[in-house]
This record gives structure tokens, C-alpha cells and sequence, in this order.
């Protein structure tokens, strides 16, 4: 009968100079498993006489046993071993300062900033949002706001067509927000108050015209509303909007094809020292139109003008962002440079409230 001692040996010194817990496994099998080294032992036991069995059978199981604790001690140390490499090599320097987060180290675009200023103070007029596609019709982007087909005003705003359809017909990037507040009439039963700030585009680029621009136009159609509201409702947003108690705006008459009477307004400012200073100071800046509905433009929209009546006013976004905030110059706007971004936005954070100041 063989031997087992050096079986022993050989697997126990294997044991010991395994340095990774994987190549454990193999030894482990190699003598424990179903055709392992041990097992095999055992199963010679089968052949045996009684006796031989009897103390040959307890030798193997003892060896068994030796080689099983040998293997779960080896497992053990190999572990402590894994743990204090992770240890030394995982280390975080806890001196070093926190990580700014996006929500600190991120900033709003003064556009956002002030069509959620716009946003937050014709709210708190009782004005809802609306929007719509950039991409119109010629018949919402001007038939229905009464151009008539064939007129300059058409020219006049530089529209970007669409190659025209098979029937004759032709989409356009839209060329104000009007045709969002012609969607609202014919969707919605008066009373309608809403704003619809957005994008609009027109073929126009110099010192202060982008292709694409920013526009937000407020529409308010009821039976009584007046020139009078209009006034009082657009001198309450340039007080809030450029957060002075007092502004003088001036009135003239204008002309568009979608309102009658039209009129231009002027805000009273100051300019010194390419600064401007609203509600003190001689000068004017023209900063809206606006004007009553035309009876055509509520007919175009399904509402007859013997009943239903109201105002509308649209403003450029971005020349008004720039006066608020002091930008010299509009196309940094629109080119997406980081450092322009963190000098001019705004921290994400920082919403603004009437209550709590608008860009403060
Ligand atoms: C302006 C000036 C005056 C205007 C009119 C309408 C509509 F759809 F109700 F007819 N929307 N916007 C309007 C009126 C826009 O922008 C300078």
C-alpha cells in the first residue's frame, strides 16, 4: 500500500505557494474534488479487507481533513493579503478640496436667464407659456396675421423658405412668434393671456442682427380689454424687468399689418459712458411694438370681432438682455464660448423670484 505521506507533502507545499486565490481553487479540486487526488484514495478503500480498511480509511480521512484545514487557513491569509493591497494602493486624500458639482460649476445663458425672467413676470400677471414649432406655414407665419399675398412686408422680413411642396405651397423657419399666439386663438376659447418666447429667424446678419434671434410676444384677447391695459401691463413689466420703481415710456404710432392702432414704444434712459441707466436721463430706446388685434387677424382665427377684442406686443429678447446686463456686442451670444459663459451667466441655482429678486 502506498505511501500517503509524500502525497501529503506535495499538496500542503502547494498549498503554501499559491499566492493567488484562483490557483487555490485548482489545488483544491485537484484534491477534493470528485476525481481528485484524496477522493481517489478513498475510493481504493472499496478493495480492501475489513481491517486494512478500517486503519488505512481513518489515515485518508485525517489526511482529508489536514488537507481541507490547510486550504481554508491558506484562503484566509490570501484574503488579508488581497485587503491590505487594496488598502495601500486605494488611498483618498481627504485634504484635498470637493469636486464642484455641475449645479455649481455650470451656468445659465443669459437668454434662458431672461426668458425666465420673462417668464416669472408676466406669470405673475396671470400670462401662461405657449409654444410652437420653429418650422411654420406661410399661412401661419403671415396669411392668417393679414400680410396680404404679394406684399413688401413679406420681403420686409427676410424669410428663410423651404424648397415649395409639389402643390405649390412652402414651409418656412418662422419670422416672429405670432404664428404661436394664431395656433393659441384658433385651439383656445377666449380669455387668452399668454407669452411666447422662442426662437425666430430671418436672412439678416451684421453688427447687431443674427440669423436666428430671440423673441417673446404676449397676446391677450377677452370682450374688454384696452389700449389702456396694454399700457399699464408693459410699463409694470419694464419696471420689474429692469428693477426700477419708476420708468417713462413713450408711445408712437407705428404700423404692422396684424394690429390696429400699432404702436412703437420708447423707454426713457441715460447713456454715459456706453452704460445705460433706465428711468432718469433725456434719451429714448426703442425696446417694443404692440397694438390692438386687427379685426382681420381675430377673424382669420375664428373669433368675430363684434365680440371679442384684445392686445398683443412682441420684443426682441436679446437686445434686451444686453441692455440689462451690460453686453457690448450680440454674437458671443450664439458662439458657444465657455469663458464668455462663465463671465456672463448665470449659477443654475440662482432662480429668479419677484419675491426674491430677478438676477440677484
Ligand atoms: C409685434 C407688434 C405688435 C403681434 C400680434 C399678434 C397676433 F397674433 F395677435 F396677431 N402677435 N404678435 C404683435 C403685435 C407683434 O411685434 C413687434
Amino acid at each position: 500500500m502506498a505511501d500517503i505521506d509524500p502525497l501529503e507533502r506535495e499538496i500542503l507545499a502547494a498549498v503554501t505557494a499559491t499566492e493567488d486565490e484562483a490557483a487555490l481553487e485548482t489545488i483544491r479540486v485537484a484534491a477534493l474534488g470528485k476525481k481528485g487526488s484524496v477522493s481517489e484514495l478513498l475510493k481504493s478503500l472499496g478493495a480492501m479487507a475489513p481491517e486494512e480498511r478500517k486503519s488505512r480509511g481513518a489515515q485518508i480521512n485525517r489526511l482529508k481533513d489536514r488537507v481541507t484545514a490547510a486550504i481554508a487557513e491558506r484562503r484566509e491569509a490570501l484574503k488579508h493579503v488581497a485587503l491590505d493591497q487594496r488598502l495601500n494602493s486605494e488611498t483618498v486624500d481627504v485634504t484635498l478640496p470637493v469636486r464642484e458639482t455641475p449645479a455649481e460649476a455650470g451656468r445659465v445663458h443669459p437668454i434662458s436667464q431672461v426668458v425666465d425672467e420673462l417668464t416669472t413676470i408676466f406669470a405673475d400677471m396671470g400670462f401662461a407659456v405657449a409654444e410652437g414649432p420653429d418650422i411654420e406655414t406661410d399661412d401661419l407665419n403671415f396669411t392668417r396675421l393679414n400680410f396680404p399675398e404679394g406684399h413688401p412686408a413679406r420681403e420686409m422680413h427676410d424669410t428663410f423658405f423651404f424648397p415649395p411642396k409639389p402643390d405649390g405651397s412652402r414651409m418656412l423657419l418662422r419670422t416672429h412668434t405670432s404664428p404661436v399666439q394664431i395656433r393659441t386663438m384658433l385651439s383656445q376659447k377666449p380669455p387668452i393671456r399668454v407669452i411666447c418666447p422662442g426662437r425666430t429667424y430671418r436672412c439678416d446678419s451684421d453688427q447687431t442682427h443674427t440669423p436666428m434671434f430671440h423673441q417673446v410676444e404676449g397676446l391677450v384677447i377677452d370682450k374688454v380689454s384696452h389700449l389702456g391695459h396694454l399700457k399699464w401691463i408693459l410699463e409694470e413689466f419694464c419696471k420689474a424687468f429692469f428693477e426700477v420703481d419708476h420708468v417713462k415710456m413713450r408711445f408712437r404710432p407705428s404700423h404692422f399689418p396684424f394690429t390696429e392702432p400699432s404702436l412703437e414704444v420708447d423707454i426713457q434712459c441715460r447713456r454715459d459712458r456706453g452704460e445705460i441707466r433706465f428711468g432718469e436721463g433725456q434719451d429714448w430706446l426703442e425696446i417694443l411694438g404692440c397694438g390692438m388685434v386687427h379685426p382681420n387677424v381675430l377673424r382669420n382665427c375664428g373669433l368675430d370681432p363684434d365680440v371679442y377684442q384684445g392686445f398683443a406686443w412682441g420684443m426682441g429678447i436679446d437686445r434686451i438682455a444686453m441692455l440689462k446686463y451690460g453686453m457690448p456686442d450680440l454674437r458671443p451670444f450664439f458662439e458657444a464660448d465657455l469663458r464668455w459663459l462663465s463671465h456672463y451667466g448665470f449659477r443654475p441655482l440662482d432662480l429668479p423670484t419677484l419675491a426674491g429678486g430677478l438676477s440677484t
